[in-house]
């Protein structure tokens, strides 16, 4: 092989490194950080067709690129073809018109496709289904800077810590008592606005007991990265026997 060629594999090899190790290392944060609930399952297997249709659309396009950049390599005494398109001339016929049709059918059928899966996931965010567990139970959520507050239905407070029960259809009513929040719970790819003067709802049902952490995503100020916390799903009758003296 002459070296420009050893030197494109090798350039070639480090872009996809590169790629793929960005991908390795967005798993690994996920794991670390664990997931439960039904959004997560749904949402991680949208994500999952994404990732597989961007892999596939990605190796197909570098593989050919590859492969022209190889065909078509200078040489020495090399000119060019007949039909390489020359500067300020329009090209005559080049290429097969069928071709063309393929891949827009092919980018439009894939796009389609994402697109229906996406509208369903936000659908079923912003309704609570029927049939996934108890409930519901609703707690309305207010931020403030820089602490959450969790009010139950019983009138009960929590601040910083919301503990729920799992397999329980939990409506959070989220809003907020000063500047412009964001709830968020990475584990269950949970995230929603908190905005004055209205009331935003978003809901979940997991399965897991176990603390999983609660970040304010809206920078709100000084202490925004401090405006964390945690959700605690714990068993129902752990959650029966009052809140108040256990974790609050
Ligand atoms: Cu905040």
């Amino acid at each position: 092989m002459k070296i420009n060629t050893i030197r494109l594999f090798g350039l070639l090899a480090a872009v996809f490194a590169l790629v793929f190790s960005n991908n390795a290392l967005a798993c690994a944060s996920c794991i670390e950080t664990g997931t439960t609930g039904v959004h997560a399952e749904k949402y991680d297997q949208l994500m999952g067709w994404y990732l597989l249709i961007g892999g596939i659309v990605s190796l197909l396009v570098y593989a050919w690129f590859t492969w022209l950049l190889y065909k078509f390599r200078a040489s020495e005494g090399s000119q060019d073809p007949e039909d390489a398109p020359k500067l300020g001339e329009i090209p005559k016929h080049r290429g097969d018109p069928k071709w063309t049709w393929f891949v827009t059918v092919a980018i439009f059928a894939i796009l389609m496709g994402l697109t229906a899966g996406t509208i369903n996931m936000v659908e079923f965010y912003e309704n609570p289904e029927e049939g996934w567990g108890d409930g519901p139970l609703t707690v309305q959520v207010t931020a403030h800077r820089y602490y959450w507050e969790f009010e139950y239905p019983n009138g009960n407070k929590t601040y910083d810590n919301l503990i729920v029960p799992i397999n329980t259809i939990v409506i959070l009513e989220v809003t907020t008592d000063d500047v412009w929040h964001n709830f968020a719970v990475p584990s269950l790819r949970l995230k929603i606005d908190a905005i004055p003067h209205q009331t935003n709802v978003i809901w979940f049902d997991a399965p897991d007991v176990g603390e999983y952490p609660i970040s304010c995503m809206e920078l709100c100020g000084s202490d925004h990265t401090d405006m964390t916390g945690n959700l605690i799903l714990v068993e129902p009758e752990v959650y029966e026997n009052g809140i108040d003296e256990d974790f609050a």
